[in-house]
């Protein structure tokens, strides 16, 4: 009896729970680069890079442990593509009597895994995807019966879990759960941000530069570059060069942007941890080892342990809380188009200029870029979310939807009408302006409110409060910028109107703006 044991791309861990208790001699374990999955959204060239040649090396890493592994190459000529055929042709191949897989990350592979067993007519054991500190389940015993599911709260029980940054008195370090409020200042002239560790392709990465350049040549992004680490021993690299050199400011810096710093003082291992070549318990330890060193600041520490251990885990509790049905939501029933300038990069506004460029360039934008420029003008532009979501899903190399779409749909539209997040996080150019220095270049005038040489994220800010002033006005938390709105000088609110109509019309007319 031998059983398939089927690891996805971004399962590239040696103890996931596919490969549990695997019998040496009699279980073949199966990766394939398959079509289905590298074009249902056109993904960054980088991603699928980063993607098959860190399979191809996880796959090698396998064999030299002894196990019998088959790897489908993306151009091997009977490469089923996808993982449904793929499975169906291996089990045959190899006669098999079971399938072992672990929980993939979206819903729609899930849907498919679920139908396997009937269409093959063996048992198919969908195993926990047990690399997550909370479970499915853990949250929806968690969000069971809440009327807000804030992430804070979930957060301070993850910490409690892990017994990460607690007193012996089982009090949070320091006093304090969380020190967001010393986490945002702005990146000083004179500091000098240290370059990203990089890593020179190859041969397995270089063939496969060659494969994605010829087979995705119509695909986002460009390959042009390309440094990022594909094996786990160079992942570990990164985490430990983050450490040494950025963790310290990581908190002062981590709201900061800076025109020509796309990668500031962020760890830049997202795309390691979703893919398994981190874990996220291994990175809260050695983070957490430099606090009790005195290496690092609390409210360094303190503030990348909580992505990792609450906004990381929380999203995808929420995701799988919500889906299937999270995809539709639309609380603000947006329907405007994506405007071209997401894909090139071609518009007058510094800031998304910029963002759009470095996602381009490197499959890669921080956090405050994805969320207050590339995102909060989706929010007040008033983009569809199915659009938006299809944009983060493809352009970014650590973007899966159990990440992506919480994110997108809750944090940055507030799609759900306020599940993840108490506000919108609308902003206008003056926050754009505090934190990055994107404004002095720009065509735009951050301090003109209205009128041609107008910021547009100014009028467009406020044309979102009232075209959505019946669908917020119970949002207790917006009661202060509606009291503001309402003595707000009428022939200014006309004037705002009359700016977000002309601009919004332009971008609908797929004129540069
Ligand atoms: P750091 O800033 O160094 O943070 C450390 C780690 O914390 C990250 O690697 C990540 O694992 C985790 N983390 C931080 N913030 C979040 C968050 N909001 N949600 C989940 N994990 C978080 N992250 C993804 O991994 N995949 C995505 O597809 C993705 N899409 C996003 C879309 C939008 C609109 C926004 C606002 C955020 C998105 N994020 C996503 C979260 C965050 O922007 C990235 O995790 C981060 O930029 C990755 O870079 P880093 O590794 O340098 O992160
Ligand atoms: C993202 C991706 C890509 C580009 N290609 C493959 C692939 O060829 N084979 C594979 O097993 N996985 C791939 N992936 C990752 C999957 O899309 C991912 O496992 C699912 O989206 C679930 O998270
Ligand atoms: Fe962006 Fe407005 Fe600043 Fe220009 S002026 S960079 S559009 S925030």
């Amino acid at each position: 009896m031998s059983a398939l044991r089927l690891v996805l791309g971004d399962q590239l861990t040696q103890h996931i729970s596919a490969l549990e208790g695997i019998d040496m001699d009699n279980d073949v374990i199966l990766l394939a680069e398959v079509r289905s999955e590298a074009t249902y959204v056109k993904h960054h060239k980088k991603k699928i890079a980063y993607l098959f040649s860190a399979m191809r090396h996880f796959a090698q890493s396998l064999r030299d442990k002894g196990y019998q592994v088959h790897y489908t190459d993306y151009l091997a000529e009977d490469n089923a593509g996808s993982l449904s055929d793929e499975v169906a042709l291996r089990t045959q191949q190899y006669q098999c009597h079971q399938v072992i897989c672990t929980f993939p990350g979206e819903h729609r592979l899930l849907s498919d895994m679920q139908t396997w067993s009937e269409r093959l007519s063996i048992p198919v054991d969908i195993r926990e995807d047990t690399r997550f500190i909370a479970s499915i389940q853990d949250f929806a015993d968690w969000a069971k019966g809440k009327k807000q599911l804030r992430m804070e709260f979930f957060y301070r029980e993850m910490r409690k879990k892990l017994n990460s940054l607690m007193t012996p008195e089982g009090q949070p370090e320091g006093g304090k759960w969380n020190y967001d409020a010393q986490n945002r200042k702005a990146l000083p002239k004179t500091l000098n941000v240290p370059q990203p560790t990089q890593f020179t392709p190859d041969t397995i990465t270089d063939e496969v530069l060659a494969l994605v350049n010829k087979e995705f040549a119509n695909h986002f992004g460009t390959l042009d570059g390309f440094h990022y680490a594909v094996t786990r021993e160079d992942a570990l690299k990164v985490l430990d060069a983050f450490i040494q050199e950025r963790l310290a400011l990581f908190g002062d810096y981590q709201d900061a942007m800076a025109q020509g710093e796309p990668w500031m003082f962020h760890s830049h291992i997202g795309l390691y941890l979703n893919a398994g070549l981190l874990t996220p318990d291994e990175i809260v330890q050695a983070v957490e080892a430099e606090y009790h060193a005195g290496r690092a600041p609390l409210n360094a520490v303190e503030g990348f342990i909580r992505q990792v251990i609450g906004w990381r885990e929380y999203v995808r509790g929420l995701y799988w809380f919500k889906m299937p049905g999270y995809e539709k939501e639309n609380f603000f029933n947006a329907t405007r188009a994506l405007p071209g300038f997401y894909w090139t990069a071609d518009t007058n506004m510094n800031c998304l200029q910029q963002c759009v460029q470095e996602t381009h360039d490197n499959a890669y934008a921080h956090h405050i870029q994805r969320l207050m420029v590339l995102g909060n003008f989706a929010l007040i532009a008033g983009l569809a979310p199915e659009e938006v979501n299809n944009w983060y899903l493809l352009v970014y190399a650590d973007a899966y939807e159990w990440v992506e779409m919480p994110n997108v749909s809750g944090m940055v539209l507030f799609a759900d009408g306020g599940v993840l997040a108490s506000k919108p996080y609308a902003a206008s150019g003056a926050y754009i302006n505090k934190m990055s220095n994107y404004c002095k270049n720009c065509h735009y005038k951050v301090k003109d409110k209205t009128g041609e040489s107008a910021c547009p994220f100014n009028y467009l800010y406020w044309d979102f409060l009232i075209r959505n002033r019946e669908a917020l006005r119970s949002n207790h938390r917006m009661g202060m910028i509606y009291n503001t709105l309402n003595k707000m000088d009428e022939t200014k609110v006309i004037q705002i109107q009359e700016d977000a109509r002309l601009f919004l019309n332009k971008l609908d007319n797929h004129e540069k703006v």
